[in-house]
């Protein structure tokens, strides 16, 4: 019997889904009422251009499952999610884009495999050799480019860190996200590697994509920054020990804010 206590909270960011976001929301909603948890789905509009924002808050009365809020200017998926952290009641937290090119009634494989690999992570990855993907070969040479040189800064036990699905015990992200100083292309990464380093276990699920879009919004210069923003966390992990020094740097912080505003 399912323990009907374990509530799931789903973090959707969504950034210019007018398109979509409707759609987004009802299969997401129609999906967990069949799984029979509780759940809460946190949409998190992060100064969208378009009417993203007002297509979601007018399902607010139809899902009373559903939480919106809004950035007033973009700063980007990594901050949004962590902001999200502030509202999420769950136990389970399932990351989900916007986009549906992952559909969430995937999130019931993840679950399982969480359980039966007794993991505190699993997430999507589009590498997985039982994984049906359908995204263009120069996309897929990237991400197996990308897995090459994270297999070797980090040592990280994951094929792909980049998939819009990813399922976390809430207690986990309230540990970890804290310390994630979120680099805009790298956030992903940046909160695996914290975890893996912090010694939670990560699993791997196979996934269906159906890219919902023509055109990737990936180009050459969001490739540049995020090896940019990979190198800086490597720095930051193994030379600096940023994260194993993370107090000792925030009270050098508060020390340098407390100097200033005595002066
Ligand atoms: N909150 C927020 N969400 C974003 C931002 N950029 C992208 N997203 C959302 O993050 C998800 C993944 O973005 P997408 O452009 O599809 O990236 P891709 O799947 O890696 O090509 C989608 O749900 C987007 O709406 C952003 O700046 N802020
Ligand atoms: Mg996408």
């Amino acid at each position: 019997m399912k323990n009907l206590k374990e509530k799931i909270s789903i973090v959707m960011p969504a950034y210019n889904e007018a398109g979509r976001i409707v759609f987004s929301i009802e299969e997401t909603a129609q999906a967990f009422n069949s799984f029979g948890y509780p759940w809460e789905l946190i949409v998190m509009d992060d100064g969208s251009t378009d009417d993203t924002y007002e297509k979601a808050i007018a399902l607010l009365e139809k899902y009373p499952q559903l939480i919106v809020r809004r950035n007033p200017a973009n700063m980007g998926k990594g901050r949004a999610i962590k902001k999200a952290l502030h509202y999420i009641t769950g136990d389970y937290t399932l990351f989900l884009d916007a986009d549906m090119d992952l559909h969430p009634i995937q999130f019931q494989a993840l679950f399982d495999i969480m359980r039966l690999d007794k993991a505190d992570i699993v997430i999507g990855s589009k590498l997985h050799p039982n994984s049906i993907v359908n995204y263009p070969l120069q996309r897929k040479i990237i991400s197996f480019v990308y897995y090459l040189l994270i297999r070797i800064l980090f040592n990280l036990p994951c094929h792909d860190t980049q998939t819009g699905l990813k399922l976390f015990k809430t207690e986990v992200l309230r540990n970890v996200l804290p310390r994630v100083l979120v680099k805009q292309f790298a956030f992903d990464l940046e909160l695996l590697v914290n975890a893996h380093h912090l010694g939670y276990k990560i699993a791997e699920a196979p996934i269906i994509l159906n890219p919902q879009r023509s055109y990737g919004r990936i180009g050459p210069k969001s490739i540049l920054a995020t090896g940019l923003d990979t190198l800086a966390i490597f720095y930051r992990m193994y030379i600096l020990r940023y994260y194993d020094r993370i107090d000792y740097y925030r009270r050098k912080n508060l020390a340098k804010e407390s100097g200033r505003m005595r002066r």
